[in-house]
């Protein structure tokens, strides 16, 4: 007997198609810090959202507005609620991910963001990479499968035409949740292959995997991790100077996406 006639997976089928044939329309930017953030909300002349959508009490910040054919928004995790510093790190980089991509529908998400890179694998401060794979650096689960589980690796959505058009790095993402790097988070951003290290990317990558939405990352380097000068200081020197690079980067990709759609990017 012929296997019953399955209506619901082609018209899936046919609507990713679609999606990735048509112009995109609405960008999600996922963004840690309210520094990074800031440069790009004045660039694009973003307005932020009084009547919050999301959560009564949450502190996540949407900036929104349209530029050109656009319709973007930005969204920051916000300042924790008790200590008053910005919500970094993977635990609320993916819960607002999953809130802002149910809420808004977004036909791409940006993750953009400030990281530490590798001058052994080519990293600068101030270089901006466009991330190929992202993997996870602090998941250690030594049981077969789980281990792959815990690294989490996954492909960006390919952007062929950006590398080519665009003056931007290519490397790979490592994520974990410390600012700091261990020996055994060391020796994970090696397997890894990694030339950045941050603490959202992989979240943001799994949320987006989950949801099926097309995403990209865009990753400065404030900090040079295996240099001679402290990560933290190293970090906040260069904070402001590195999100105005970023800012620059994720502008021209902007600029680059207005009326195209994703099979062209
Ligand atoms: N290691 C991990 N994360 C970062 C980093 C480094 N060397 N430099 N900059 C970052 C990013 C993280 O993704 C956070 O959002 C923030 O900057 C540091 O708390």
């Amino acid at each position: 007997m012929a296997p019953p006639h399955d209506d619901s997976k082609l018209e899936t089928a046919d609507e990713s198609l679609s999606a990735s044939n048509r112009p995109i329309s609405t960008v999600l930017i996922i963004i840690a810090m309210q520094t990074e953030a800031l440069p790009l909300v004045n660039k694009f002349q973003l307005s932020q959202a009084v009547d919050s959508v999301f959560p009564k009490g949450v502190p996540w910040v949407r900036y929104h507005g349209t530029y050109k054919d656009l319709n973007i928004n930005i969204m920051w995790p916000g300042k924790d609620a008790v200590l008053g510093v910005d919500s970094v790190g993977t635990v609320s980089s993916s819960l607002l991910t999953y809130a802002s991509v149910q809420t808004l529908q977004p036909d791409l998400i940006i993750n953009a963001g400030t990281a530490g890179g590798f001058k052994a694998k080519g990293a600068c401060i101030g270089d901006v990479f466009l991330v190929s794979e992202v993997a996870f650096h602090d998941r250690r689960i030594p049981i077969p499968v789980f281990d792959l589980y815990g690294v989490g690796l996954r492909q960006t959505c390919s952007t062929p035409n950006i590398l080519k058009d665009l003056n931007l790095k290519v490397g790979k993402l490592s994520t974990g949740d410390s600012l700091d790097m261990c020996p055994q988070d060391e020796s994970s951003i090696f397997a890894n292959d990694a030339t950045v290290k941050d603490m959202e990317g992989a979240a943001v990558a799994y949320v987006a995997d989950l949801l099926k939405v097309p995403a990209v990352f865009i990753k400065a380097v404030t900090d040079v991790v295996d240099g001679d000068k402290p990560t933290t200081e190293e970090f906040l020197e260069n904070l402001a100077a590195v999100a105005a690079a970023l800012e620059q980067a994720v502008a021209q990709v902007i600029d680059y996406i207005n009326g195209k759609c994703i099979a062209e990017l």
